[in-house]
């Protein structure tokens, strides 16, 4: 054989999946083979060198170095690959037909910055804790002020016809970053929890708080994702979000984001989540010392 000639023991790929023993978890041995030939195919297809698969490692390595309950690096190298907004994607495909019909709100990525056990506060109070003109974006928590209604719905996928109805009790809980583009864990700055919130319905299912519209940000991009985007010539940005994570006994609880119309970056999300149900319009708030925005929103939750 001619020495520049390139072979390849495709054989290879084979025996790897023929190495998974009878007594292997049952849904590893049916992914794996896939996983396998996908992953051999790629390297074979753009010949992987050595170094080039080390430096990956050390990329990946990189990312779980950096992780902790702060900062989780290795899910935003898969938000800047797309890959958390597919899983959605698939995920809402296989478990949701209301929502693939548009008949329930869309679901969009958690994102690496959720906490739990947010304070559960009452209808209409805010969630934007000791704004002072201290505070560096004082200016502009006034300028974005933002009163956030709406209502929790439920839609039964077994009588589609029949038009939602408001859910009682259900849970809305929400985060989003300061006008410094920062959420509070991301900022020593901020207390504990601010811009963070869990409200219940009431008897007709509506919601109520004061937030902040929100604002245009980078991802973190100071690690290895970040240096990764910087290599592909890629921008950090993620249009300005809200995240919700919306909860009924008896229903499909709905991870989901709202993105603001006025956002330049709407179309061009650096971890892909916005989908056209979920950009919202904020309009101006009249009379109200504490809001000079207010959005009114519903969520529709899936029975079952
Ligand atoms: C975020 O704030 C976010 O919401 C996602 C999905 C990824 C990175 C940063
Ligand atoms: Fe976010």
């Amino acid at each position: 054989m001619h020495s520049s000639e390139r072979k390849f023991d495709l054989s290879l790929t084979d025996k790897v999946i023929a190495a998974t023993g009878p007594n292997a978890h049952p849904r590893l041995a049916q992914v794996m083979p896939s996983l396998v030939r996908h992953l051999h195919d790629f390297a074979r297809e753009v010949n992987l060198t050595v170094d080039e698969w080390t430096t990956a490692i050390e990329l990946i390595n990189e990312c779980g170095r950096m992780s902790n309950d702060r900062r989780n690096e290795t899910q935003l190298l898969c938000d800047i690959l797309g890959l958390e907004t597919l899983v959605d994607e698939i995920t809402a495909n296989i478990v949701s037909s209301a929502s693939v019909s548009g008949t329930s709100t869309p679901s969009a990525i958690l994102g690496p910055f959720y906490r739990h056990d947010a304070p559960l506060l009452p209808n209409g109070s805010s969630i934007v804790k000791d704004l002072t003109p201290a505070v560096p974006w004082y200016e502009q928590a006034v300028a974005d002020s933002a009163y956030i209604t709406g209502r929790v719905l439920s839609h039964n996928p077994l009588f589609p016809d029949m038009p939602p109805t408001p859910l009682r009790n259900a849970i809305v809980d929400v985060w989003h970053t300061a006008p410094n583009g920062l959420y509070e864990q991301q900022d020593p700055s901020q207390p504990d929890m601010n811009l963070r919130g869990r409200f219940a319905t009431d008897a007709e299912g509506r919601y109520a708080f004061y937030a902040l519209r929100p604002v245009a940000y980078p991802i973190p991009d100071d690690g290895p994702a970040g240096k990764f985007l910087a290599l592909l010539d890629r921008h950090p940005h993620r249009p300005g979000h809200i995240h919700f994570i919306v909860s009924a006994t008896g229903h499909r609880t709905l991870t989901t984001q709202i993105f603001d119309d006025r956002d330049e970056y709407i179309e061009k999300d650096s971890v892909f989540a916005v989908k056209d149900d979920l950009v919202v319009h904020f309009e101006p708030r009249e009379q109200d010392p504490q809001a000079k925005w207010t959005l009114n929103y519903e969520f529709v939750l899936e029975a079952g």
